[in-house]
């Protein structure tokens, strides 16, 4: 007999049949068993609900989350205004006021169940504001959520000249992983030359690769191909990601069929951020609209490693969001065409384990005895029903303890015989 703090007793969990018990015992699974015999602690009766490993956010930026409106809105619905509402928007960032957005961000994206997240901070201010105030949060908040800072670029590496020195400080004062923006450089040669300055510095500080790589529905950008032979040749393989990857969607099927050999054997992470791409992207066109999205379906087919993000929450790129990563497993679904069942499956997948691949956290993700225990309840008995619901996230347990509680909605009719 085990004497746990917590039990959660029925639970459904993945790719398992029959409910299970789970023991959670000072921040780690202690065990899970069809019934488990244990001398007290706190129970929880799950009652047959799914309980999973939480989400994870791949893609977010926090620098900007929650200053819709400052100092417009976006009125063009495009990357281009976006980054220039932004420009105006950064000049008067604070600390405080970056870490007290960030931080309700975070709590928005842990009450809906996620406590692993990327976040993007944009490194082309003098200041490094925005990156000082979001390393100051991911310390902060470590002890309920996990939080990784990607020094990000937003204006272009060679856009103006400090650039690349302010890319370079931000290693330095520890961020987890290097970030561009090819194709918003000045010119082709540029953008090139700024991925192999990426990798330059990931070699050289031992970080983490997230390049913003071409979020255009331009079928002549064709970055994705130089971060895969970079990722090829430095051997950093799946320490590197691409984001956004738009317009993967828009090149010939002659091209891409030949990319997608290259992008298996570099074994590189995607991540899609369908909510925000199929709002930005398809912007030039008339009929018939481009979905903006990358070949998610094709990816996830040929075995590469396809994760998902909010991108943004009410900022400049994107007016609505509230930070639920079953909203953008939603979009993927319905965007992406992936509607049968293995590939909505595969869309929670992307929101959780595949993930995890992505911010190389694997070693302390998943439910599994000896592993931390973050875990979520939710309010549906599959993948499926959670997605098609978007289900609340009833419980939310963090390093073993109880961080967030939920209810579900509840209807009453009155006044209606049944
Ligand atoms: N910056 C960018 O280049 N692309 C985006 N989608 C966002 C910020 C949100
Ligand atoms: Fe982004």
């Amino acid at each position: 007999m085990i004497s746990p703090e917590m039990v959660l007793r029925q639970c459904r969990l993945l790719n398992h049949d029959g409910d299970v018990d789970i023991a959670i015992q000072d921040g780690v699974i202690q065990a899970i068993a069809p019934r488990l015999e244990v001398f007290g602690g706190q129970e929880l009766a799950v009652q047959g609900k799914l309980v999973s490993p939480p989400f994870v956010e791949s893609h977010i930026h926090l620098d900007s989350a929650l200053t819709v409106g400052e100092p417009r809105w976006n009125q063009s619905g495009t990357l281009f205004e976006g980054i220039d509402i932004w420009r105006e928007r950064k000049q008067s960032l604070t600390l405080e006021d970056v870490k007290q957005r960030a931080t309700a961000t975070l709590k928005l994206l842990a009450q809906q169940g996620t406590l692993f997240v990327r976040s993007h901070a944009d490194v082309s201010e003098p200041s490094l504001t925005a990156l000082k105030a979001l390393l100051e949060v991911r310390e902060a908040v470590k002890d309920w959520i996990t939080v990784q800072v990607v020094a990000f670029p937003q204006d272009g590496i060679y856009g103006s000249p400090g650039n690349d020195a302010l890319i370079e400080t931000a290693m330095e004062m520890g961020a987890d992983g290097v970030g561009g923006i090819p194709h918003y450089e000045l010119t082709r040669e540029d953008g090139v030359q700024s991925v192999h300055r990426i990798f330059d510095l990931a070699q050289q500080y031992g970080r983490l690769v997230d390049i913003h790589c071409d979020e255009i529905d331009d079928d002549q950008s064709r970055f994705l191909e130089v971060v895969a032979a970079c990722a090829l040749r430095s051997g950093l393989g799946d320490r590197v990601t691409a984001s956004h990857t738009t317009a993967f969607a828009a090149y010939n099927n002659a091209y891409a069929t030949k990319l997608m050999g290259l992008l298996e054997r570099s074994q590189i992470n995607f991540v899609a951020n369908p909510l925000i791409n199929i709002t930005l992207q398809g912007r030039a066109d008339t009929y018939p609209k481009r979905r903006g999205i990358t070949r998610v379906k094709e990816l996830w087919q040929r075995g590469l490693n396809v994760s998902l993000g909010n991108d943004c929450v009410q900022d400049p790129w994107y007016n609505l969001g509230t930070g639920n990563m079953l909203a953008v497993a939603s979009m993927a679904v319905h965007a992406c065409h992936m509607t049968g069942q293995a590939e909505i499956d595969a869309c929670y997948a992307m929101a959780t384990h595949h993930g995890a691949k992505t911010l190389q956290v694997e070693d302390q993700y998943g439910l599994e005895v000896g592993k931390p225990a973050n875990l979520i309840v939710l309010d549906a008995d599959s993948p499926y029903d959670a997605i098609r619901r978007c289900a609340t996230v009833t419980h939310v347990i963090s390093r073993g303890q109880l961080l967030a509680q939920t209810q579900p909605a509840a209807t009453t009719w009155l006044g209606v015989d049944a």
